[in-house]
């Protein structure tokens, strides 16, 4: 019987920044339009893409159990897609977003209506362009509430906001990353970082102090529940508050169990709920990010970036407080804060970790070198060949001609292989930094190759970070799942002694996890959602390089468990 009126009780068209839905909606639609803007930063104007006029685009704002519809008109000179971060997009994975893939791109002139249900998660995800280097510009957040009748399993915040982290060029991003790519060298650092699109204070703005700092006005007494995205393309923070704690209570849309902490650690792809109660003497304090440099000898951008929480009424004129932000290589802070989440099991939302593994793979990570090709000595990267990147040793390379996801739907071979391997084909001392620049371990082969595992397979992954090249905290993010982390430690992992250390409990659950720098993690989630996933480093910096994989799960014989075929204007390349 058909009850889908019972459901659809509403159509909400949503066209300017954060509006909030009435209680009945439980369809929520919108278009992006994505083109040209100048903007203002950091005393330069400067031509972004941007969708709908705004830095940073339009937030979301639904319930669990709603649908979005979302029409995206490319009208920008760039080939483009959105990718919708931590969405499962079960029966509806031709949504997903990144290129070449899921889709071909939305061609300049083009559009495409992605269609999803938000349904088994609630928190705070975010949006953003899943094409070259767009999503400098391209991305905003994605709230979820609970459905109605539906509490949080934390006492009711007084007010919520959303604390989006960004990074900033003077100069066009795509043009950065292109000139890096021909190069084969490291693209150049960012010129600043932002929360909710600016700057802030330390900087110099040449704009008036009002309106080139995100405020965040307070009542003393309050709580207030402060979804804080990471949306920089390659700064990992710490992000404190001047004086203030915090109250860790989801992680990736996923209920954490309360976690008090100074200091919160976010990295590329993540996001992090904390509750945060007014309850210091009225003033005004900075809210502060500044990276965490796990990458030993790389200079990166350490800029502080800051916003004001300013308690009503004040009347101040001085200097905000600033807080004393940890070292640039503070991997003790950073382990502490990442090793010490834990999940909460009465959630509605939560699964017990699957107790048996069907798919064991151990799968190495890092960096290295791809050949320069005819020209040796042309390359901007060492040794005069390509910057690289790679999983077992594989660095993945997107196809061109079609997605991988069309490629396995339609059945179409030689637009990649499943030979992806469930093992390094090199066993060595992974994070041994004498073999930093041991010529026979870091080239790295380009290939597009991908793990097929049977649907609802539990495959647990043991992601072993290298020292090649040099040791690097990596944001490992897996499309289509939240995947339970069991543990992380730091050097070689070792399966007698260090399988003992799982969480089989109460594990954080993620869609995004930094990998220990100079260490490993262990993941495990079951493969319920036919398709083909990307997993792959946030750091955008790592992602063309070819720091990436994929997953296919195969289709389970049922309606529920067969991957549904296209939509009718599904891009074509
Ligand atoms: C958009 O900006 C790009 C880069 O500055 C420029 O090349 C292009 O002509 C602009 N397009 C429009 C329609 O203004
Ligand atoms: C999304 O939810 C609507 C309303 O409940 C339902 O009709 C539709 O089939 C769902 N779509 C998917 C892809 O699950
Ligand atoms: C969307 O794209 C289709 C196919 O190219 C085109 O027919 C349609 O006019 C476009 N819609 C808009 C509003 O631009
Ligand atoms: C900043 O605020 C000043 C004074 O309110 C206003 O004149 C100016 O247009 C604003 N600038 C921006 C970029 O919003
Ligand atoms: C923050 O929490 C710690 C540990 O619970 C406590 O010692 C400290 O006083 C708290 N600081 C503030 C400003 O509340
Ligand atoms: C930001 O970082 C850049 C590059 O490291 C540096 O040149 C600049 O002085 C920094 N600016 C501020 C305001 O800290
Ligand atoms: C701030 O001022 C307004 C207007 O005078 C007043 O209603 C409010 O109670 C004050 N808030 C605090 C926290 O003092
Ligand atoms: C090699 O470099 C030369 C000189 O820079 C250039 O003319 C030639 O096109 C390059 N060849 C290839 C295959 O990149
Ligand atoms: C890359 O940069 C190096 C160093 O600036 C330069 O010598 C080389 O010609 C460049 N190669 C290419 C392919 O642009
Ligand atoms: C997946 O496997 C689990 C554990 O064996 C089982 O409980 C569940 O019913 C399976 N789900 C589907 C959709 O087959
Ligand atoms: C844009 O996408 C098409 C495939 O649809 C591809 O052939 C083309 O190379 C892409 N353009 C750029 C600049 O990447
Ligand atoms: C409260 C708690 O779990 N603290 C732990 C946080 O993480 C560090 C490093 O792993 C441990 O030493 C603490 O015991
Ligand atoms: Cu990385």
């Amino acid at each position: 019987m058909e009850r889908r009126s019972v459901f659809v009780v509403g159509v909400v068209v949503l066209a300017f920044l954060s509006v909030s839905l009435p209680a009945t909606a439980d369809i929520v639609e919108t278009s992006f339009d994505v083109k040209n803007l100048t903007v203002n930063r950091l005393c330069q104007n400067q031509v972004i893409t941007a969708v709908n006029d705004s830095l940073p685009g339009p937030s979301l704002m639904v319930k669990e159990g709603d649908t979005v519809i979302i029409h995206v008109f490319n009208r920008s000179p760039y080939n483009l897609t959105i990718h919708w971060h931590g969405v499962f997009q079960r029966l509806s994975q031709w949504a997903d977003g990144p290129e070449f893939v899921t889709q071909c791109p939305i061609r300049p002139g083009g559009n495409y209506t992605y269609r999803f249900n938000l349904t088994g998660q609630v928190g705070t995800l975010w949006w953003h362009s899943h094409s070259s280097w767009l999503r400098a510009t391209v991305y905003g957040a994605l709230v979820i509430r609970p459905r109605d009748g539906q509490q949080y399993p934390f006492p009711q915040p007084f007010r919520e906001d959303t604390i989006l982290l960004g990074e900033w060029w003077n100069t066009n991003p795509i043009d950065v990353v292109n000139a890096a790519l021909a190069n084969g060298t490291t693209p150049v650092e960012s010129d600043a970082y932002t929360i909710n699109g600016w700057p802030g204070d330390l900087f110099n703005n040449c704009l008036s102090v009002s309106n080139n700092t995100y405020r965040l006005d307070v009542v003393p007494g309050n709580t207030y529940l402060l979804r804080i995205i990471n949306a920089a393309m390659n700064g990992q923070f710490f992000f404190k508050i001047a004086n203030h704690n915090l109250t860790v209570v989801g992680v990736d849309a996923a209920y954490t169990d309360p976690y008090v902490t100074d200091v919160i650690l976010v990295g590329p792809g993540q996001t992090t709920d904390v509750l945060l109660t007014a309850d210091q003497p009225p003033g005004l304090y900075y809210m502060a990010a500044r990276p965490y440099a796990s990458a030993i000898g790389v200079t990166i951008n350490s800029n502080t970036t800051t916003a004001i929480l300013a308690y009503q009424n004040t009347t101040s004129t001085t200097t905000p407080l600033l807080p004393v932000l940890p070292a640039l290589n503070d991997t003790p802070t950073a382990f502490t804060f990442s090793s010490n989440l834990t999940g909460l099991v009465t959630s509605p939302f939560w699964s017990p970790v699957p107790a048996t593994v069907d798919e064991n793979m151990f799968v190495t990570m890092g960096l290295g070198l791809s050949d320069c090709g005819s020209n040796q000595t042309n390359c901007g990267g060492l040794f005069f060949q390509r910057m690289s990147a790679s999983m077992n040793n594989i660095s993945f390379a997107l196809p061109t001609r079609m997605s991988l996801l069309e490629a396995h739907f339609r059945n179409i071979s030689g637009v990649y292989t499943t030979d992806f391997p469930d093992q390094p084909p090199v066993v060595f001392d992974y994070t041994d930094t004498n073999n930093s620049f041991n010529m026979g371990l870091i080239m790295t082969p380009k290939r597009t190759s991908v793990k097929s595992v049977r649907f609802n397979a539990t495959v647990e992954m043991v992601l072993q970070n290298t020292a090649l090249i040099g040791v690097e905290n990596h944001p490992m993010h897996l499309h289509g799942f939240n995947f339970y982390v069991l543990a992380q430690g730091f050097g070689n992992y070792n399966s007698t002694t260090d399988s003992s250390k799982f969480n089989l409990v109460n594990p954080q659950e993620r869609n995004t996890l930094g990998v220990p720098v100079g260490g490993w993690a262990v993941i495990r989630f079951r493969a319920n959602n036919p398709g083909v996933w990307f997993f792959h480093c946030h750091l955008d910096v790592h992602l063309p390089w070819g720091l990436a994989m994929a997953i296919q799960v195969e289709n389970g014989g049922t309606p529920e468990s067969t991957l549904p075929p296209p939509p009718a204007d599904f891009p074509q390349c």
